[in-house]
C-alpha cells in the first residue's frame, strides 16, 4: 500500500508551494516583506535590465554587468527582460530576486535602497555568478 505521508506527497507538496511562491512572485504587488522586498508605489528609479550569456546590460547599452547607481532611500525598480539563456536578478542585502526565468521573459521587482554602500547584484542560476554574472549596485 502507499503511504499517504511518503516522499512522493512531500514532494507534491514542495512543488505546490513553489508554485504559489512564484504566482505571488509573478503578481508584482503582494508583499513578501513589507519591508524590503516589495515596495509599493510610484520608483524613484526604474532600471530597465536584459540577460543573456553571462552577462546583464542595462537595456540599449553594451556594457557588461554595468554598475547600477541609486540613491539611499530610492524606491527602485528592476525590470528584468531575458534575451537568452534562464536566469534570474538577485541582491542578498535587499532580500530581492526576480523569477528565474527562461528567454523571452520579463519579471519586475520593486525595493527600497535603504542601506547605503556597493552590493553584488547576481544570477543565482547553476553556476552563473561564478562565471561572472554578477555586477555592483552602488547606493550612494
Ligand atoms: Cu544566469
Amino acid at each position: 500500500m502507499t503511504s499517504r505521508t511518503g516522499p512522493g506527497r512531500l514532494i507534491f507538496a514542495g512543488l505546490a508551494l513553489i508554485a504559489a511562491v512564484a504566482l505571488v512572485a509573478a503578481g508584482g504587488q503582494e508583499q513578501v516583506d513589507e519591508d524590503k522586498q516589495v515596495a509599493d508605489g510610484e520608483p524613484d528609479v526604474v532600471l530597465e535590465l536584459t540577460a543573456e550569456g553571462r552577462e546583464f546590460y542595462i537595456a540599449g547599452e553594451d556594457e557588461e554587468n554595468p554598475d547600477l547607481t541609486v540613491a539611499q532611500g530610492d524606491v527602485v525598480q528592476v525590470k528584468l527582460e531575458i534575451t537568452g539563456g534562464f536566469h534570474d536578478w538577485v541582491v542578498d542585502e535587499f532580500d530581492v530576486a526576480t523569477e528565474q526565468m527562461s528567454a523571452g521573459n520579463t519579471d519586475t521587482i520593486q525595493f527600497v535602497a535603504d542601506e547605503s554602500g556597493e552590493f553584488e547584484y547576481y544570477c543565482s542560476v547553476g553556476t552563473h555568478r561564478q562565471e561572472g554574472m554578477y555586477g555592483t549596485l552602488i547606493v550612494e
